[in-house]
């Protein structure tokens, strides 16, 4: 297992300098921010970046994430010419190094929640979704959440919303085959695993079609091209936010089969009714037994990279929701205390990636 921690470039209020503070870190996870979506991402860019983090004595081998253009997930007359950049970006990477690289299929947001700053008992702050008032929420009178990308005018978005009501889930499964039997041999050529990222929550929402939601899409996906280089990112919150989704058991299964390239780990409390927010890592604070899924990454010979997920605001600090230090640095921490355990319980040496100790 390699321990990454997910950074935002040089806008992000979290310099390099601190995470390389924290113990036992492999490596960065981030991306080329400054280039248009659907545009190849030149190497001298991913150079820079890569060399920016190296000088810090961390590896850049996972990007998260190339973003896939709207109309590739809508199967535009457009994509073909999107979907080669798609693939020239890919190189790129893999000339540089790169690994792995996270992506999503999710329609025009990749992600939803109602309330970006929770108050806890504890004076923490948190990422919270409530079920109820995003169904109240009438899309064709504008969306207004925080946390929405904004770049998109209330009838641009009108448009997106009846182009998505209109093709629904079973022509997004099809657009999606187009892409990864395009894209996965890209890929392979280029010596990078793709790791797709579920939908977060795992549920429709505002009539738009969400196919990464379960065990059972996540067979339809990996059977579309059954090749390694056709993965997964297992993000534990995203799909544990669904109460009948077993974490436990998808890592054994698909972290099994060698398709988690990348692992999210972070806890959520989740009720009946498909409210949730995000808590501490530890098992008892949320729904998730962290604990379990751990073990069951360290039961799969799991060798892949892996990162503390969302964070709490804590200790005064603020920045971007989800994103802050100190609640993913404990959360990194904890996982790899965890995998510690584990190994010298079964009398094993840790199997942690680390860099040189210093
Ligand atoms: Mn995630």
């Amino acid at each position: 297992m390699k321990m990454t921690f997910r950074w935002y470039g040089d806008s992000d209020p979290v310099p390099l300098g601190y995470i390389r503070q924290i113990p036992g870190l492999y490596g960065i996870v981030s991306a080329v921010y400054d280039v248009p979506v659907g545009e190849v991402w030149p190497p001298a860019a991913i150079r820079a970046l890569k060399d920016k983090i190296e000088s810090q004595g961390l590896k850049f081998e996972v990007v998260e994430s190339v973003p896939v253009h709207e109309d590739i997930k809508l199967g535009r007359a457009t994509r073909d010419a999107l979907v080669a950049n798609f693939c020239e970006t890919l190189g790129n990477l893999g000339d540089c190094g790169l690994k792995v690289v996270c992506y999503n299929f999710m329609p025009v947001f990749d992600w939803t929640r109602t309330i970006l700053s929770l108050k806890l008992d504890d004076g923490s702050s948190t990422l919270a979704f409530d079920a109820e008032e995003v169904s109240k929420i009438d899309p064709q009178r504008g969306i207004n959440l925080p946390g929405w990308d904004a770049s998109y005018k209330p009838e641009e978005l009108k448009v997106l919303l009846a182009e998505y009501r209109e093709i629904g889930e079973a022509q997004l499964w099809q657009n999606l085959e187009y892409f990864l039997r395009r894209v996965v041999p890209a890929a392979e050529e280029a010596g990078i695993k793709l790791a797709i990222h579920p939908d977060d929550p795992p549920r429709p929402i505002f009539g738009l079609p969400r196919i990464v939601k379960n065990a059972e899409d996540i067979r339809r996906l990996l059977a579309i091209v059954d090749r390694p280089a056709n993965g997964l990112t297992l993000c534990a919150g995203s799909l544990g936010a669904d109460l009948h989704n077993n974490i436990v058991a998808m890592v054994r299964e698909f972290s099994g089969r060698g398709r988690v390239h990348f692992a999210h780990i972070r806890n959520v409390k989740v009720d009946e009714k498909g409210n949730f927010f995000e808590t501490a890592h530890k098992s008892e604070c949320g729904s998730l037994d962290i604990g379990a899924i751990v073990k069951a990454y360290y039961d799969t010979d799991y060798e892949g990279y892996v990162r503390s997920d969302h964070g709490r605001m804590i200790w005064g600090e603020s920045g971007r929701p989800g994103y802050g230090l100190y609640d993913r640095a404990l959360g990194a921490v904890y996982i790899n205390g965890l995998w510690e355990g584990i190994s010298k319980g079964e009398g094993r040496s840790t199997g942690l990636a680390a860099r040189a100790a210093h």
